[in-house]
């Protein structure tokens, strides 16, 4: 968005502004007015127009003990309510909420009634097991509607739920379980991705003994794939044994507007992953708040996120989000890329789907698979159902924008490129599609309420067109409240003492366009790694490197990749001596299958190379910055004179 560069402006059509609820820039600014004026009162008018409470709120923030805020503390409501029992009361009990469509193109359409009866059903068989408020359950499932009702169900009795992807190790999960001290833990005999039946119980299985993990009492096991398990007695049901004799209706817990909803685990930069923790009610306001103003869902939307539970967006926008809204969404089991890599636009034009919400990443694949295939080409489908598409996750190229806007969006819907986080719950920068006039490779402005701001080191606001970090200047309702179990790691990373622990560090770098003020997101300050979307943290992966019994030292850098985004390399120094030729390649792929089973295959490293040490600064540093130069295949212009053993940067070179 510099001078230099030639910038294209895309201004929303007169449809798409006529139809928005938020229509035209005034609109926006009014919304954004309003909030400066009265903050509290602003999100206390929303939580009183969007969210059915139990016990209304009198209180709204609460910042007597900052940074650990409280939205709404003395508001009691119940989330699984507001999405289920709501609608249902409402006269949308016959209307489709989830749309599955399996792996294998098997479609199962699920109404709010059936829902709300499945939902009650398994909470009933939770409480059972005696599951209570409060407690933490592990959910370790594949996409399905039994993971949604799962989330749902946990919600209706007020116990905690904590996703763990379904593509992590055994050992990632036996950590999360470890650190959230689950009693419960549900999961499915396996999944089916890309044609086949992959397992995930024995993994589980695998988890739980591995030690760390006798809080669990019970484990749920939702029939699937129908590959082998080994079911332990007093401890293992079926899903569907489970909730066969259990009743349709089920009270709802009225839990505390604060009470957590759930934590998830994310990768930081430091140490093991931490666990996100979210409330209920600014939470669940905010959900809604990023489904009407940012996809202004409508009555007759066919609305389709590709994410998976097992991450922010998963909950967001597909558990909660949608089904507050009383929308009709799309819970898809499979892969974009199978039986071919037209699968997204068939399924957009088989179910009419008129908003899509997927990662800049799966763009990128697809546009290369489409080169490749003319037969797989977007062009070949009819999309004209769609009016809405968002992107998330990572930053968008301009080149990916335009194609999405062009081949998916046909020149003719908006694109909504939003920023925001694991901790902050829902959108935080990211254009109105009816009002603010895009840019592609910007998420633009703030969603209307969040006040963000672009900081040196110091905290102090750098002017526009000057790069720095982002902060949030004022706690918002959807929030992380804390990091599970350490308050302290909570406080040191988003609230640090550096900026008197004023302000929220977000962890990207931004820069605000020197004319029109539109946010740019940098990259990560921080040594987390992007790749497909995905957190990575250099220091996990490392960890796990090491673990390995030939390795002595490891450090994880980030490269650029045309398709993921970034992609990890990996340097690496044997105990032994450095391995060359084939047999490099054999540690190589040794190496790769390690941090796969460690983590889980999204933190495979996708070049590992070998040197007899790292460079170094005198005083040991990992010279990281030269790294980073060497996993891209730069020349070396950073000056090298403090190294002390310059002579090994020719080993790493690649
Ligand atoms: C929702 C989600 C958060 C990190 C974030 C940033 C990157 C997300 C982005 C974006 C540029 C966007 N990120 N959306 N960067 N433009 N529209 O992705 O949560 O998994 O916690 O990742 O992803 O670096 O800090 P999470």
């Amino acid at each position: 968005m510099s001078n230099e560069q030639q910038i294209r402006i895309y201004n929303p059509s007169e449809e798409a502004v006529k139809r928005a609820r938020v229509s035209g820039m005034d609109a926006y600014r009014a919304l954004c007015k309003e909030a400066e004026d009265d903050y509290e009162g602003y999100w206390a008018r929303h939580a009183r127009e969007l969210l059915e409470w139990k016990t209304p709120f009198t209180q709204v923030l609460d910042e007597s003990n900052a940074p650990f805020f409280k939205w709404f503390g003395d508001g009691k409501l119940n989330v699984s309510y507001n999405c289920l029992d709501r609608n249902v009361n409402n006269g949308l009990g016959d209307k489709v909420a989830l749309i599955f469509e399996a792996d294998n193109g098997d479609v199962t359409k699920v109404t709010y009634k059936d829902l709300l009866s499945r939902v009650s059903k398994f909470a009933n068989a939770l409480r059972g097991m005696g599951v209570k408020k409060g407690d933490r359950v592990v959910i370790y499932m594949p996409m399905s509607i039994e993971g949604v009702v799962a989330m749902q169900a946990c919600a209706r009795i007020g116990a905690t739920h904590s996703i763990v992807f379904g593509g992590f190790s055994a050992h990632a999960l036996r950590d999360r379980i470890e650190d959230a001290g689950a009693v419960a833990l549900i999961t499915s005999d396996g999944q089916f991705r890309g044609g086949k039946a992959l397992p995930l119980k024995p993994i589980a299985d695998e988890a739980l003994g591995l030690g760390g993990c006798d809080c669990i009492k019970n484990v749920v096991v939702v029939k699937r794939t129908g590959g082998d398990v080994k079911m332990v007695e007093g401890r293992d049901t079926w899903f569907h044994e489970a909730v066969a004799n259990q009743s349709e209706t089920c009270e709802p817990e009225w839990v505390e507007s604060e009470h957590p909803l759930f934590v998830l685990y994310t990768s930081g930069s430091t140490g093991k992953p931490k666990g996100v923790q979210h409330s209920s009610g600014g939470y669940l306001l905010q959900a809604m708040m990023s489904m009407r103003y940012t996809f202004d869902i409508q009555p007759d939307d066919v609305y389709w996120c590709t994410a998976d539970i097992g991450w922010v967006t998963g909950h967001t926008f597909i558990a909660y989000g949608p089904l507050a809204c009383g929308a009709t969404e799309i819970v898809f089991e499979g892969v974009p890329t199978f039986p071919d890599a037209g699968r997204f636009w068939k399924m957009i034009q088989d179910h009419k789907v008129s908003i899509f919400y997927t990662a800049p990443t799966a763009i990128r694949s697809l546009i290369k698979a489409a080169d490749n295939n003319p037969s797989v080409h977007p062009g070949k489908y009819d999309l004209s159902s769609l009016r809405l598409l968002g992107s998330v996750g990572e930053p968008i190229n301009p080149a990916a924008w335009e194609w999405y806007y062009e081949h998916i969006g046909g020149s003719r819907c908006p694109i909504v490129d939003t920023f925001w986080q694991t901790e902050t719950g829902a959108h935080m920068i990211t254009p109105m599609p009816g009002a603010t006039p895009m840019v592609p490779g910007s998420c633009t402005l703030p969603f209307p309420g969040i006040q963000v701001t672009v900081v040196d080191e110091t905290g102090t606001e750098v002017p526009w067109g000057q790069g720095g970090i982002l902060v949030v200047k004022r706690p918002w309702p959807a929030m992380i409240r804390t990091v599970w179990g350490d308050p302290d790691r909570f406080k040191k990373t988003y609230y640090p003492d550096d900026f008197k622990g004023k302000l929220y560090l977000a962890g990207d770098g931004a820069i605000r366009d020197a004319e029109t003020g539109y946010f740019t997101i940098t990259g990560r300050i921080d040594d987390v790694l992007n790749v497909s979307g995905h957190r990575m943290g250099t220091m996990e992966i490392e960890s796990a490197l090491v673990a390995h019994e030939q390795v002595a030292e490891a450090a994880v850098v980030g490269r650029p990749d045309d398709v993921t985004g970034e992609a990890i390399v990996a340097f690496v120094v044997l105990k032994g001596p450095r391995p060359t030729g084939d047999e490099a390649k054999a540690v190589v792929k040794e190496l790769q299958t390690w941090v796969g089973q460690e983590i889980g295959p999204i933190a495979k490293p996708k070049d590992i190379r070998f040197g007899e040490n790292l460079p170094k600064t005198r005083s040991g540093k990992i010279m990281r910055r030269l790294l980073r130069q060497l996993a891209k295949g730069e020349e070396i212009t950073q000056d090298t004179s403090t190294l002390e053993n310059p002579a090994i940067l020719d080993q790493l070179k690649g």
